[in-house]
C-alpha cells in the first residue's frame, strides 16, 4: 500500500481538494475553498497546510467566525447544497463563535464543514490558553458544544482516526436527507503531527448525490388519496428548489389544477404570476394561501419541515378530515402530521405522482376561488406598495420600489426582523434562486455574510442584501471581507431605530414594545430617552463601501440604479417608519403561537391573554 507522509493538517487539505459531488451527470468540486481565522489552535497545523496548498484550494479571511459559517451556508444554499466551504477556527472563542451559525446550517439543512482547533490531545500543556477546564472530566473542551448542532461530530485524537472520520463527514454532507453542519475537532498538536496516510485517501473521489425514489406502495396510496380529494393544496418548501424540481412541480400542478403555497425556503418555486401560485403560506402568508390551507382536504407537502410559521402554529388546517401526503428526503420530515410518507427526492417523486394521478383535476369552483382570491391578494400588495404618503417611507413601499427596480434574476438576501414576513407576503418572485431567505434560524447577522456567500456562488447575478438596522449592528463587518475579495454586493439598510418586529410583537402581548427601541437611558432610569441616531452610511463607508442615503422612493430608485452600475459594494441607508407595519395575523387568516403571561398586573397583558386563549382554540394536533 503506498502512503503519503503528511501532517494531519496537510492530509485534510489534500482530501478536501479531491472531493467532488455529482448529480444528474454534472460533477463539481465539493469544496470551493476554506474560510478561516487563525490562532494558536490552527495556525501551525491547518495554517501551514493551507499556505502550501493555497493555489489549489483558496483561503478566505473573514472578520468573524460566525459570519464565515453563514457565508459558507449561504454559498451552499445558493448551489442547492452541491458545493460548500470548509471553515477553520482556533480553539476556544474562535470555535464557539461558529456554534450559532452551525446550528443555522443544520436547521436549514445545508452542508458546511467545520474544523475547529482543539486542546492538546497529549494534555501535556494543559490548561492551554483558552481551555475550558472541567472538574469532572479531562475529556471535555468547548468543542463539545458542537455536538447537538452538528449532523456528524468527531474529534481526531490520533492521525489513524482521520481517514474514516473524513469519509463519514462526506457521507453526511452529501446526503440530501442528512446534511447540515459537520464538525471535526482538531487538537492543535494532532494537526501538526505527521503520519503515513494511505495514498488512496487523496485520490479524486466523486460522491453521487442520489435522487431517491419513494416506496412504490406509499406512492400508490398517495395517488388514491389525491384522486379522492376535492380541495387539494400543495405546500412547496426549500426541498423543491434544492432538488431543482420547479419544472416538475409546475407540470404536476398544471395537470391537476392544484394551487401552491410557498414556505420561506420554497418561495420562488413558481413565479408569482403563475395562475396557480397562491404565494406565501402560514403565519406570514397571503390570504389566498391561508384560505386554501384552511379548506384543504388533502395537503401535499413537498420538501418542507412544516415549521410553526408554515402551519400557523398547527392552526392552519381547519378541514376536519384533512390528510397529508409528504414528499421529503428525510424521514423526520416525511412522517410529520401523520402524512403518507413519500421518502424521496422531490423531482422524481412529483413526476411519479403526476403519472399516477393522470385524469384527476380540481373542480371549476376550486379554480375560481384560486383565481378570485389571488386577484384580491395582488390588489392588496399593490395597495401596500403605494405606501402611506407620510414623509418617512413605509417598509412596504421600500419593498415595492425594490421589487419594481430589480431584474428577475437578481437575488435578495434576508434573515431576521420584520423584513422576512413582509417579503414572504409581498415580494413578487420571478426566479427560483432570486429569493434567498434564511428563516430556519432567522439569525440576525446572517444577511451581509450570507450575501457574500450568495455572490461567491453566483457572480453573474446582482445581489441585494436587505437588512434591518438591528441586524446590521450585530454583524456588518463582513463588508470589509467583501471589499477585500472584490466581491460586489448591494446592501439596503432599513433604519427604524430598533426592533420594529419585536416591538410590534411586544405590543401584541401587552408589553408595549418594552426594550425594543434604540434610545438613550433617561433620568428615570428607563431606556425611553432620546432616540439614538447611528450614521450607518458613515459606518459602511469606514469599512470601505460606497455609501448613500435614500429617504424617498425617487432617491431610492436612483441609488439602486447607481449601485447596479457600480463595481464596488454599495450600502444604501433608508429611513423607514417603524410603526407603518404590514398587517398580518387575523387580517390574512393566520395566527402565531406566542404565549402571553397568564397572570399580570398590567391590563394590556390580561387583555392580550384572553385574545391569545381564543387563538389557541384554533390549534389542532393533526396526528
Ligand atoms: C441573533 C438573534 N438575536 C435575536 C433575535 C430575535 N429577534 C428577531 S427580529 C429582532 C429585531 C431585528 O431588528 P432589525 O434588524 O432592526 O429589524 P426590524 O425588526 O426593525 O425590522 C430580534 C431581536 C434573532 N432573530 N437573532
Ligand atoms: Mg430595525
Amino acid at each position: 500500500m503506498s502512503t503519503c507522509h503528511f501532517t494531519v493538517g496537510q492530509a485534510i487539505v489534500e482530501f478536501l481538494i479531491a472531493q467532488h459531488a455529482e448529480r444528474d451527470g454534472v460533477t463539481r468540486p465539493f469544496f470551493e475553498g476554506v474560510f478561516g481565522i487563525f490562532g494558536h489552535g490552527n495556525v501551525a497545523g491547518l495554517g501551514e497546510a493551507l499556505l502550501a496548498a493555497r493555489h489549489r484550494l483558496r483561503f478566505y479571511l473573514p472578520r468573524n467566525e460566525q459570519a464565515m459559517v453563514h457565508t459558507a451556508a449561504a454559498f451552499a444554499k445558493m448551489h442547492n447544497r452541491l458545493q460548500t466551504f470548509a471553515c477553520t477556527s482556533s480553539i476556544g472563542p474562535g470555535a464557539t463563535n461558529m456554534v450559532t451559525a452551525a446550528a443555522g446550517a443544520t436547521i436549514n439543512r445545508v452542508p458546511v464543514l467545520l474544523l475547529p482547533g482543539d486542546i492538546f490531545a497529549t494534555r501535556r500543556s494543559a490548561p492551554v490558553l483558552q481551555q475550558l477546564e472541567s472538574s469532572s472530566s479531562l475529556d471535555v473542551s468547548v468543542n463539545d458544544c458542537f455536538k447537538p448542532v452538528s449532523k456528524f461530530w468527531d474529534r481526531i485524537n490520533r492521525p489513524e482516526q482521520l481517514a474514516p472520520s473524513l469519509l463519514e463527514a462526506m457521507r453526511v454532507l452529501i446526503s440530501p436527507g442528512e446534511t447540515g453542519a459537520v464538525t471535526i475537532a482538531l487538537p492543535q498538536d494532532v494537526q501538526a503531527e505527521a503520519f503515513g496516510f494511505p495514498a488512496e485517501l487523496f485520490e479524486k473521489r466523486t460522491w453521487h448525490v442520489p435522487r431517491r425514489r419513494a416506496d412504490a406502495g406509499a406512492v400508490e396510496a398517495a395517488v388514491d388519496l389525491l384522486k379522492s380529494s376535492t380541495r387539494p393544496f400543495l405546500i412547496a418548501g426549500g426541498g423543491v428548489i434544492y432538488s431543482e424540481a420547479c419544472d416538475a412541480l409546475r407540470r404536476f400542478v398544471e395537470r391537476t389544477g392544484m394551487a401552491v403555497g410557498e414556505t420561506q425556503a420554497g418561495k420562488g418555486a413558481l413565479p408569482f404570476d403563475h395562475p396557480q401560485s397562491a404565494g406565501a403560506v402560514g403565519v406570514t402568508g397571503t390570504s389566498t394561501a391561508n384560505r386554501l390551507a384552511r379548506d384543504a382536504d388533502v395537503v401535499v407537502v413537498v420538501g418542507s419541515r412544516l415549521s410553526d410559521f408554515t402551519t400557523a402554529s398547527s392552526s392552519a388546517f381547519a378541514n376536519p378530515g384533512v390528510r397529508f401526503i409528504s414528499i421529503n428526503v428525510a424521514e423526520l420530515d416525511a412522517f410529520k402530521r401523520g402524512a403518507i410518507p413519500l421518502v424521496g427526492d422531490a423531482r422524481v417523486t412529483l413526476d411519479e405522482l403526476e403519472t399516477g394521478v393522470r385524469g384527476f383535476r380540481v373542480s371549476d369552483a376550486y379554480a375560481r376561488d384560486v383565481r378570485e382570491w389571488k386577484a384580491e391578494w395582488e390588489a392588496e400588495t399593490d395597495r401596500l406598495f403605494r405606501g402611506t404618503g407620510a414623509s418617512v417611507l413605509s417598509q412596504a413601499e421600500v419593498i415595492g420600489t425594490l421589487n419594481a427596480a430589480l431584474d428577475p434574476r437578481d437575488v435578495i438576501v434576508c434573515a431576521a426582523g420584520s423584513l422576512p414576513g413582509d417579503l414572504h407576503k409581498l415580494w413578487r418572485s420571478r426566479d427560483a434562486k432570486g429569493y434567498h431567505m434564511e428563516y430556519g434560524y432567522s439569525c440576525m447577522g446572517y444577511e451581509i455574510a450570507g450575501g457574500l456567500g450568495v455572490k461567491l456562488a453566483a457572480p453573474d447575478r446582482e445581489v441585494f442584501v436587505l437588512v434591518g438596522d438591528g441586524s446590521y449592528l450585530m454583524m456588518a463587518q463582513e463588508l470589509a471581507t467583501a471589499i477585500q475579495e472584490g466581491v460586489k454586493i448591494t446592501v439596503v439598510v432599513f433604519d427604524n431605530r430598533g426592533f420594529s418586529s419585536i416591538g410590534g410583537l411586544s405590543a401584541s402581548v401587552g408589553c408595549a414594545g418594552f426594550g425594543t427601541e434604540y434610545r438613550r437611558r433617561d433620568a428615570s432610569g428607563d431606556l425611553d430617552g432620546e432616540s439614538l441616531s447611528v450614521d450607518f452610511a458613515a459606518n459602511a463607508a469606514s469599512l470601505g463601501a460606497k455609501a448613500t442615503k435614500a429617504a424617498d422612493a425617487g432617491s431610492l430608485r436612483r441609488a439602486i440604479a447607481d449601485a447596479r452600475a457600480a463595481r464596488e459594494t454599495t450600502v444604501i441607508v433608508v429611513p423607514v417608519d417603524r410603526n407603518a407595519r404590514v398587517p398580518g395575523g387575523e387580517r390574512y387568516e393566520s395566527w402565531w403561537d406566542v404565549p402571553v403571561a397568564e397572570t399580570s398586573t398590567l391590563k394590556a397583558v390580561r387583555d392580550a391573554r384572553s385574545v391569545y386563549e381564543q387563538g389557541r382554540r384554533r390549534q389542532r394536533f393533526l396526528l
